[in-house]
Formats: structure tokens, sequence, C-alpha cells
């Protein structure tokens, strides 16, 4: 909620499809104990196949949402206002195919924080007068987590975006430990991971590194 700060230095972002191994509750449970490692966002992410109805899928946000709660994680819906209504969650991220920032403005109020996608110059100048609270700009390197990914920005161009931005800003895609040191010398204040963490053996030590190399800005 707009009330807390939002620290967006350790931004992880999964659901159950990003283990496609295991069962839901099993990914449920792997998900809680990466939100309890000490990051300090998690976006519920739903890639709509695998549930057997809405309810189950908003079964599974609600308790990964609790386990965010309990542990002082901000809990982020993706795409989804009824969802994000219907939980009362701290925010929601767009990317460019869904509505509009003002028109989910409109929808879910001045309480949550929205963030939005953007993948090149012209979406990030549009997104300054947006009304986001947060931006997300990737994928930075390649990804194999988002199927319909666009191209890479690389770490130069990423620097001259961040020039002409002036919101908190996470980057995301294909962020692997040994990135973030170039990373953490931009202008972002954070970093979107999802395999980073899935992949992680002992989590909570790769996000003690995060947290060493990003310094929370603003
Ligand atoms: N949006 C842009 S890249 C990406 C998303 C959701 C995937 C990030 O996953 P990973 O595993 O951290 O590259
Ligand atoms: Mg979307």
């Amino acid at each position: 909620m707009k009330n807390k700060i939002l620290d967006l230095r350790a931004y992880f972002i999964a659901g159950p499809q990003d283990f496609p191994k295991l069962s839901i509750d099993d990914s449920v449970n792997k998900i809680s104990v990466i939100i309890k490692s000490g990051v300090t966002v998690y976006q519920f992410r739903d890639k709509g196949t695998i549930y057997k109805n809405k309810n189950q899928r908003l079964e599974v946000a609600k308790r990964l949402q609790e386990v965010a709660q309990k542990a002082a994680v901000s809990f982020i819906a993706n795409d989804d206002v009824e969802l994000a209504r219907e939980l009362s969650a701290d925010g929601i991220h767009v990317g460019q195919d869904d509505d509009s920032v003002s028109k989910i403005r409109e929808l879910i109020g001045q309480e949550m924080w929205v963030g939005l996608s953007v993948s090149n110059d012209m979406e990030l100048e549009r997104a300054q007068k947006s009304g986001a609270d947060y931006l997300g700009i990737g994928p930075i390197y390649p990804t194999n987590s988002k199927s319909d990914a666009a191209e890479p920005i690389g770490i130069n161009h990423l620097r001259k975006m961040l020039e002409h931005n002036q919101l908190p800003t996470v980057g995301i895609g294909g962020i692997t430990q040994s990135l973030l040191t170039e990373l953490s010398e931009t202008k972002l204040g954070g970093v979107a991971v999802i395999s980073l963490l899935t992949e992680a053996e002992n989590p909570e030590k790769v996000v003690k590194i995060i947290k060493q190399k990003i310094m929370q800005k603003d």
C-alpha cells in the first residue's frame, strides 16, 4: 500500500508455472521459502494455464499473499485487476498490452501501487507521465523465463534509458549473480528476477548478495 515505502531492491517474481516439474502445492512451498528469504517485493505471476479453475488460482494467490504479509514483503498481482482488488494487494503490475495505467487507476483507486513494464525508449518516455508508481525495464539480458520477451536492451542502452527516467525502476530479464555488479552501477532501484531465485540452492544467500550490491534509491 502507498503508506508503506516501496522497496524495490530485491523483487521476486514467480508462480507455480515457473516450477514445471512440481505440483502446485510443492511449488507454493518453494515460492514461500523464497518469499521468506529476505526479498523486498513478491509479484504473483500467473500465466493462466495450470489451475483447474479461478477458485484454485485465488486460493494459491491468497496463500502466497499471507506468506508475504507475515514476512513484511509487498505483494503485487500481475495483470489482473480483479485479483488485485479481491486480495487488496499492495499493488498491480501491468504490461504494454494491458489496460493503460490511468484506466487501471480508475479501477483500483489511489491506494495500490501500479507498476508498468517498458522495453524501449518510446515506452519509457510515455511511462513518465502515465501515472505509474514504478517501472520495470527489460529484458536487459536474454531470458528463458518469458517466451514472448522483447529484444534484450543491453547494459549500455539501459544506462542511456535511465538518464531519461524519473521513476523508481527495477531492471528485469536474464539477471544472474555475476551481472549484479554492472547493474549496481546504474540508477536502478532494484532487480526483478525469476530464475535467479527459483533456481537458487540457497535463496537467502543470493538475496543477501543482491541487497549488498543494490542500494535503495530515492
Ligand atoms: N519480463 C521481462 S523478462 C521477464 C519478464 C517477466 C522474465 C525474467 O525472468 P528471469 O528468469 O529473471 O530472466
Ligand atoms: Mg501483462
